[in-house]
C-alpha cells in the first residue's frame, strides 16, 4: 500500500475550520445563500478536497497507460476513485463465450487498491462494445448469456467494487422517452431489472447504478430513466444509484437545471454520481463550467462523487476538444484550479448514504449511547469496511467507534472519520461534519486496510 497516495489532509480539520464549518452549516440550514471565503486549511488535491464532505473524486484509467509515469503520478496524487475506461466492458472480459479474460481489468483493480483508491465497475450490460459472439445473439440465448456474463464478472470483482454501472445507455435519445432498440432490449423489457437482480446476487455489497448520457438535465430521456427508477424502487428491484455521464460541449452545455435534476433523482432514495465528466473548451469558460458542475454535486447531499473521463487532455476519448483538468504534460489547467476551489469552498454536508437495498441490516441500538455494525468487503490481502454508527434514544454530539483488527491488519485509508491508529484496537472519531446524529438516526464511515478485516462487533461511545 502506498501511504503517500492517501490524501494527507482528507480528515485533518483545524479548530478554526470546524468552527467556520459549523457557522456556515447553520447559515445554509437557515436557507440563506452564502459566499465562502478561501480556507486556510483547504485540501490540496481533488480527492482530498472531495473527501472533506465524504465524497470522492475519480478518473477513468486506461490499463495500457499505467506504464507512463507522468500519467500515474498525476492520477495517484489527485484521485481517490478509479473507473476502468474500457477494460471491464463485455468485449474485454468475455472475448469468447464463457471464456473470461480479466487481465487488463485486474491490472486497473490492482493499481487502484494498492494505491488506496476505490473502484467503480464499468459496465456489465450495454448495447455497445459487445464481443462479436454476443452481437450475433438474440432471444433467450442472449438473455442467458447476459446473466452468465454479469454473474461471472461481478463475482470475479466481488468485494473490490464500490459501485457497478450495471446497465449503460439503455434509453433512446430525442423526445420519445423510449428504450433504445438493441439486441438486449429485444430479449424483453425486463432485461434491465434482470441485470440488476443478477448483479445484486453476485456482489451484494456493491452499489448498483444505472448510467447514461443526455440525462443531465430534465428532458424526455431523463424523465424515462426517472420513471424506471421510481418503478424499480416501488417493486423492490435493487438499484442504489444513477450515474450522470456529463459529457458537455457547446451543443450539449451544462444544463441550467443540472442540480435540480440530480436532486429529483436523489429524492427517489438513491445516490447520484457524476460518472464521466468532461467539458470541451479552455480557459475561464471551461473553468466556470467545471466549478458549476462541482457546486451542483456539493449542493445535493446524495451526490456521492465525481469522476472525470480521463487524466490529461491527451488521454481523452475526444482529445482535440481538450476537455479535462490537466494538459498533455500533466500540468494543471484553469479548470483544475476552479474545480479544486469549488471543492474547498463549500462546507461539508452529511455524507451520502445508500445501503444496498438487500444485504446486511443495521441492528437497532440496544440501549447505550450508540451502536456500530460493520459491512466487510474482504479480498485476498485487503479489505474495505463500512461502519454504520446508530444513535440510541438520545442524539449524539460526537462519537467514537473502536474496532479491533486481527494481528497483521493495517488501516491504510479512512473516510468520514478520523483514525487514531492503524493496527490493533483502532479508535475512529467522528469527522467535523458528522458529529451530530439524531436519536435513532445513523451515519456511516469507512476504512480500507491490508490483511484481514475485523470480525468482532465494534464498540461505540458518545464523546
Ligand atoms: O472512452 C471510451 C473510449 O476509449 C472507447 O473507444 C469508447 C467505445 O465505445 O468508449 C468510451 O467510453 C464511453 C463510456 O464507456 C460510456 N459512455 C460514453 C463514453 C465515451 O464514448
Amino acid at each position: 500500500m502506498n501511504q503517500s497516495s492517501v490524501p494527507r489532509d482528507a480528515t485533518r480539520r483545524s479548530p478554526l475550520r470546524v468552527a467556520a464549518t459549523l457557522i456556515a452549516a447553520s447559515v445554509v440550514a437557515a436557507g440563506a445563500a452564502v459566499a465562502f471565503a478561501a480556507d486556510a486549511d483547504a485540501a490540496s488535491t481533488l480527492g482530498a478536497s472531495a473527501a472533506q464532505s465524504g465524497r470522492y473524486f475519480g478518473t477513468a484509467i486506461a490499463a495500457y497507460k499505467l506504464s507512463d509515469s507522468v500519467y500515474t503520478t498525476v492520477a495517484n496524487r489527485e484521485f481517490n476513485m478509479v473507473t476502468a475506461e474500457n477494460e471491464m466492458k463485455q468485449d474485454a472480459t468475455e472475448p469468447n463465450q464463457n471464456q473470461f479474460n480479466f487481465t487488463s481489468g485486474d491490472q486497473i483493480a490492482t493499481w487502484a487498491t494498492s494505491n488506496g483508491k476505490r473502484l467503480r465497475g464499468h459496465t456489465l450490460a450495454w448495447y455497445a462494445q459487445q464481443p462479436g459472439w454476443m452481437q450475433n445473439m438474440s432471444g433467450t440465448a442472449l438473455r442467458s448469456a447476459m446473466v452468465n456474463h454479469i454473474t461471472q464478472v461481478a463475482t470475479h470483482y466481488k468485494g473490490k467494487i464500490y459501485a457497478w454501472d450495471v446497465v449503460n445507455e439503455a434509453f433512446a435519445d430525442g423526445g420519445s422517452g423510449a428504450r433504445r432498440d438493441s439486441n438486449l432490449q429485444r430479449t424483453g423489457n425486463d432485461w434491465i431489472e434482470v441485470a440488476f437482480r443478477t448483479a445484486r446476487a453476485a456482489d451484494p455489497a456493491a452499489k448498483l447504478c444505472y448510467n447514461d448520457y443526455n440525462t443531465d438535465g430534465q428532458n424526455a430521456k431523463s424523465n424515462a430513466v426517472y420513471a424506471m427508477v421510481q418503478d424499480f424502487k416501488s417493486r423492490g428491484v435493487p438499484i442504489d444509484c444513477v450515474g450522470f455521464q456529463s459529457h458537455f460541449n457547446s451543443n450539449s452545455p451544462v444544463p441550467s437545471d443540472y442540480q435540480a435534476n440530480l436532486q429529483r433523482f436523489a429524492n427517489l432514495g438513491i445516490d447520484v454520481q457524476i460518472t464521466e465528466l468532461d467539458i470541451e473548451g479552455s480557459g475561464s469558460a471551461q473553468a466556470t463550467n467545471y466549478s458549476n458542475v462541482v457546486k451542483a454535486c456539493l449542493a445535493v447531499s446524495r451526490c456521492a462523487g465525481i469522476t472525470v473521463w480521463g487524466v490529461r487532455d491527451t488521454d481523452s476519448w475526444r482529445a482535440s476538444a481538450t476537455p479535462l483538468l490537466f494538459d498533455g504534460n500533466g500540468n494543471i489547467k484553469a479548470a483544475y484550479t476552479s474545480t479544486l476551489a469549488a471543492l474547498n469552498g463549500v462546507p461539508p454536508t452529511d455524507p451520502p448514504t445508500s445501503p444496498p437495498t438487500s444485504g446486511p441490516t443495521t441492528p437497532p441500538p440496544t440501549g447505550g449511547a450508540c451502536s456500530a455494525s460493520v459491512t466487510l468487503n474482504q479480498w485476498n490481502g485487503g479489505f474495505t469496511a463500512a461502519v454504520r454508527v446508530t444513535a440510541g434514544s438520545a442524539a449524539l454530539n460526537g462519537w467514537a467507534v473502536t474496532v479491533t483488527l486481527p494481528s497483521g491488519a493495517t488501516v491504510t485509508n479512512t473516510w468520514n472519520a478520523v483514525a487514531g491508529g492503524s493496527s490493533g484496537a483502532v479508535r475512529f472519531a467522528n469527522a467535523g461534519y458528522n458529529a451530530g446524529v439524531p436519536a435513532g438516526g445513523s451515519t456511516e464511515f469507512g476504512f480500507q486496510g491490508t490483511g484481514t478485516g475485523p470480525s468482532a462487533t465494534p464498540s461505540c461511545a458518545a464523546s
